[in-house]
């Protein structure tokens, strides 16, 4: 059965999810939805997910939308190096620290609201950096605080294993560079992004080195 991951060399939640394509191994191919030419709001692709957001997997007959939901199908169908934990504490300890990320971070930077800020309320291109740098930084302080406080994590997010909150960390991180946030602000999340970032799965998968991507960071 094929795997296509409907994704862009931008996208942080396709990010996720093409590495862990590359964490299990799984053979896919990509579509690329072109974000900054608006591919996500065209006849073919509303077809496939009316949200106009990506990524979006294909398998088996199956259209499965949102990064979250996209990880714990691949877990489940792909049980070899699973991401979630055994006990249910610990597993809604990665899903409740992924979703500081995926949940609140991440939605408030996405293309969508960044053209809202500056349609509707004329914000510039360093107003809305200011933007994503703010809500990328509160994140950031926002995942530290908890891993140091809940004390579970190790060289990864859950003790030593990687986890399907590393998934989730690791492209916050790389998204608070892309946008030039500071990530001083979180050196032991920064700690941990690195640690998965030296792994070939995040390496491959990195925005930076997917098709279209800018020689530098734009
Ligand atoms: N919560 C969704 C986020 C989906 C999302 O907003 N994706 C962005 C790219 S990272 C997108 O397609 N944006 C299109 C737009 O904002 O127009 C997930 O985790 O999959």
């Amino acid at each position: 059965m094929s795997v296509t991951l409907y994704g862009f060399w931008r996208s942080l939640a396709a990010y996720r999810v093409r590495a862990l394509l590359h964490y299990k191994e799984i053979p896919f191919t990509e579509k690329i939805i072109n974000l900054l030419e608006g591919d996500q709001f065209s006849q073919s692709y509303h077809e496939l997910n009316p949200q106009h957001v990506i990524p979006l997997l294909e398998h088996d007959g199956h259209k499965v939308t949102q990064s979250l939901a996209i990880m714990e199908y691949i877990d489940q169908v792909w049980p070899q190096r699973p991401i979630l934990p055994a006990s249910a504490s610990d597993r809604a300890y990665v899903r409740s620290i992924s979703q500081i990320t995926i949940a609140d971070t991440h939605p408030l930077v996405v293309p969508r609201i960044r053209n809202f800020l500056h349609k509707t309320y004329g914000q510039d291109e360093a107003g809305i950096a200011a933007w994503a740098q703010h809500w990328f930084n509160e994140g950031s302080v926002a995942i530290e605080q908890r891993l140091k406080s809940d004390g579970l994590s190790g060289q990864f997010t859950l003790g030593n294993e990687i986890s399907l909150a590393d998934f989730a960390l690791c492209s916050h991180i790389v998204g608070a560079r892309l946008f030039g946030a500071d990530t001083s602000l979180a050196p032991t999340l920064l700690a941990i992004a690195d640690r998965c970032l030296a792994t070939d799965a995040f390496m491959l998968a990195h925005p930076m080195k997917q098709p279209g991507a800018p020689v530098k960071p734009a």
